[in-house]
């Protein structure tokens, strides 16, 4: 029998990651929908950000893009976070928007362009001092068009060469998190592709370099879990980036796509210990809301974690392994199912009402009457970077 307190004590104590470039105006190639008061300053993206956690009460930690979120004076933003329960996540670096980088940033075949993007990771991480921040998270545009473009193992030397200077540099307390995508923008190869040789760069790096897990970055019919069970017991999954998609990179709301699929990650997640602190794994939000209402949007993706979250805790783990041992498919196959099917929005809205907070999120913030204040005070706000 699944202890029921423990689970709510797992779901009062989890803390999801958002990031600030969901709180600004997005879109894709096609046309950005600006917003009325959407963020104008990453300050102000830290005030929405306050308002996703104080509805849900798990969402303390934003993720910051550099230079999307550049300010003079990082301890001052940090400072702003404070003040709001809020701290600084992982620290987004960019090298895919100038440019130099049109053959690549840290496997450019030009040694000055890879320096230029060396030195943009290693201020990232003189970022991370200032913020207090504990990752870095990297992910590479580098890759090439066409067969014959560039020298895939070449790159793959001057990846090595860049990821190791910048190791080398991290604080004690810091991490490198190393994210893998498929394609795009790159359409032939992609210098990290897969999980495989991120990890593999990771593993020579040293231990405070990990995966991060894209929920949309792979090819169609992906077993994410088994990658996410693998990582685990390597002690080297570092960050998940949630969102959905149904073709591509879609970046759409968490759980909105495929919440069968978040519920057997989230299911090997709590079976490898993975929501256990002392693992480290971030749990961020990667996602664009390019047409729905954005602070709305990141409080129902937070809810969505959350729902599948509290249905893998249910899994009665001594009942699956029993099954397991007998070889009892049906029966295995049936537990992991129970917890599926079981619907815990009532379990959530006790824990809610346990923590103080409202038991229906999206309904506290619409009361704040934040949304009437941000439109009618915030004049000309940003885009997020993305679509641009
Ligand atoms: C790009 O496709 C990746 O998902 C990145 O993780 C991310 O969206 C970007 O780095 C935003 O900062
Ligand atoms: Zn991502
Ligand atoms: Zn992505």
């Amino acid at each position: 029998m699944t202890d029921l307190s423990a689970v709510k004590t797992a779901l009062k104590s989890q803390e999801i990651e958002t990031p600030s470039w969901g709180y600004g105006n997005s879109g894709t190639r096609f046309k950005v929908f600006a917003q009325p008061g959407v963020p104008r300053d990453p300050f102000e993206k830290l005030d929405d950000a306050a308002q996703v956690h104080a509805a849900t009460g798990v969402a303390p930690l934003v993720s910051l893009h550099i230079p999307w979120d550049a300010v003079d004076d990082y301890a001052e933003l940090a400072a702003h976070a404070k003040e709001r329960g809020l701290r600084l996540g992982a620290i987004n670096a960019n090298t895919f928007q100038e440019d130099d980088y049109k053959l690549g940033s840290v496997t450019h075949p030009d040694p000055k362009v890879r320096r230029k993007a060396v030195d943009h990771l290693l201020e990232c991480v003189d970022i991370m001092d200032a913020t207090g921040s504990r990752d870095l998270k990297l992910w590479f545009a580098d890759g090439t068009n066409y067969p014959g473009q560039d020298d895939i193992t070449a790159r793959q030397e001057r990846l090595a060469e860049a990821l190791s200077e910048v190791y080398a540099r991290l604080g004690e307390d810091q991490r490198m998190v190393l994210e893998y995508k498929l394609f795009e923008p790159a359409f032939y190869t992609t210098d990290v592709p897969d999980w495989g040789t991120s990890y593999a760069h990771c593993l020579k790096l040293g231990p405070r370099a990990k995966v991060v897990v894209d929920t949309g970055h792979h090819a169609p019919g992906t077993n994410i879990e088994f990658i996410v069970a693998f990582l685990l017991r390597e002690g080297r999954l570092g960050a998940f980036d949630f969102n959905s998609r149904f073709y591509a990179d879609d970046d759409l709301m968490v759980g909105s796509a495929d919440p069968f699929q978040l519920f057997r990650i989230l299911h090997e997640v709590a079976k490898n210990g993975g929501f256990e602190k002392e693992q480290e794994v971030a749990f961020m939000l990667d996602q664009c809301h390019n047409i729905e209402a954005k602070i709305p949007a990141v409080i129902r993706s937070v809810m969505n974690v959350q729902e599948a979250t509290a249905k893998a805790l249910l899994v009665d783990l001594d009942a699956l392994r029993a099954a397991q041992a007998a070889g009892d498919v049906l029966g295995a196959n049936a537990v992991l199912m129970d917890a599926y099917n079981t619907d815990v929005r009532p379990l959530l809205r006790e824990v809610r009402e346990e923590q103080g907070l409202d038991p229906d999120p999206l309904a506290a913030y619409a009361a704040t009457g934040w949304q009437d204040h941000i439109v009618a005070t915030r004049v000309g706000g940003t885009q997020a970077g993305w679509g641009a």
